[in-house]
């Protein structure tokens, strides 16, 4: 109790700009962190995890390494390490000591998570997060999953045959590459460079006009990051539903052909539904992941920013001029009774996301949370 009030005093004395004697700060600070710590729910989709990252020190060095025992097949290993960074990244303050950790879930008191902390506080940088970022393997892998159709198998094998680089790959002709691989090679540069809050909005336009020519009454949701309040995204994700969608397969399939005709569509991979009927009315489907959709890379046509370096350019010279961008587009679309479900389940984050849901009536997200018992967390607050 005494925790608790000290702390609102405290937290009020800043609120209103008041100084607070720095001993008495300190020692408040030390009680204000381990009160926290001890309010971290160990589930990720209980904790409120906004983008303002206090602890990106430590977290963009488990992610490296969660990543590396990724490439490495270690599962247990890479899990441990994405959970420890998850949890910091709700944190409200910065970890300057070890004691900054006590009560926290998931920082493993078996494996070697704390020693990284450690080191990180005490030299401002892992040794064993160094050596990753410049071992060969490491380096091909983060590389080749860099193009879009990769996973962890295709790198594998690349790896194996010697390739470190995507020149290598490239120059071998003897590779057969999959129908995602070739455009992901051919606008690799593209893809690789995010895509901004101002490209998605463009691209939400196109998507928005273009559903509503087939589905007047439809509603057009971002999703994904940016629904999230990035600023930055791999791809810009979209979800659409509507009150009198009937032959719900048939929308996808007019949006696609219509872009194919206007000379937009790069790439496309339609996923029918696997929303099975049979199940009801159990309806335990495996996670959000059932519904139909449609991975794309879209043209993007932008308007030429810099005017005037164009305008000095020769006649010849301004045909070369690439004024489209290739961008990574999903669609998915959900029967409108299950349009909150969808809604929550494509908004993520992957780490926020609940898995195993039961469908039951819900018309928002509020009332998904309240049906499972939880507290409600807002869209902004889903970056885990
Ligand atoms: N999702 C999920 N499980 C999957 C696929 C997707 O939970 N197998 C959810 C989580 C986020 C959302 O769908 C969109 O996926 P991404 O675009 O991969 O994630 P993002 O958060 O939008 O990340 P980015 O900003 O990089 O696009
Ligand atoms: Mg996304």
């Amino acid at each position: 109790k005494f925790e608790l009030l000290d702390i609102s005093w405290f937290t009020a004395c800043m609120a209103a700009g008041k100084p607070v004697e720095s001993e008495k700060k300190h020692q408040l600070i030390v009680k204000a962190s381990s009160f926290v710590a001890g309010t971290v729910s160990q589930y990720a989709c209980q904790r409120r995890t906004t983008l303002n990252n206090y602890n990106k020190k430590f977290t963009d060095a488990f992610d490296i390494l969660a990543e590396n025992y990724e490439f490495r097949e270690n599962e247990v290993s890479s899990l441990a390490f994405m959970r420890a960074t998850s949890v910091m990244k709700c944190l409200p303050f910065t970890v300057v000591r070890m004691k900054d950790l006590e009560g926290l879930p998931c920082m493993g008191v078996r494996s070697n998570l704390l020693l990284y902390v450690q080191e990180i506080i005490e030299e401002g940088e892992s040794s064993r997060v160094k050596d990753v970022l410049t071992d060969e393997r490491y380096q091909s892998f983060k590389l080749f999953i860099s193009v879009f159709g990769v996973g962890l198998k295709t790198s594998e094998k690349w790896y194996r045959m010697g390739f470190r680089t995507l020149e290598e790959v490239r120059a071998d002709k003897t590779l057969k590459l999959s129908r995602m691989q070739k455009p992901g090679f051919l606008h690799y540069e593209d893809l690789v460079s995010c895509v901004s809050k101002g490209e998605a909005d463009a691209v939400s336009l196109i998507v928005n006009n273009t559903v509503r020519t087939f589905l007047p009454d439809a509603l057009v949701t971002i999703t994904g990051g940016f629904r999230r309040g990035k600023k930055i995204g791999h791809d810009v994700d979209f979800l659409i539903t509507s009150p009198g969608l009937q032959e719900e397969e048939e929308i996808l399939h007019k949006v696609i052909d219509l872009w194919e005709k206007q000379g937009l569509l790069l790439y496309y991979d339609l996923v029918p539904s696997t929303f099975e009927q049979a199940k009801l009315p159990s309806r335990k489907v495996d996670a959000f992941d059932h519904f139909q959709k449609c991975f794309l890379i879209l043209k993007l046509h932008q308007q030429r920013v810099d005017t005037s370096s164009s305008s000095t350019l020769k006649e010849s010279d301004k045909a070369e001029v690439k004024d489209w961008k290739a961008i990574r587009v999903d669609l998915v679309v959900s029967p409108f009774e299950q349009y909150a479900y969808a809604l929550l389940g494509w908004t993520g984050s992957r780490s926020s996301n609940l898995n195993n849901m039961i469908f039951l009536k819900a018309k928002s997200e509020e009332e998904i949370f309240a049906h499972l018992g939880l507290d409600y967390i807002d869209p902004w607050e889903r970056n885990a």
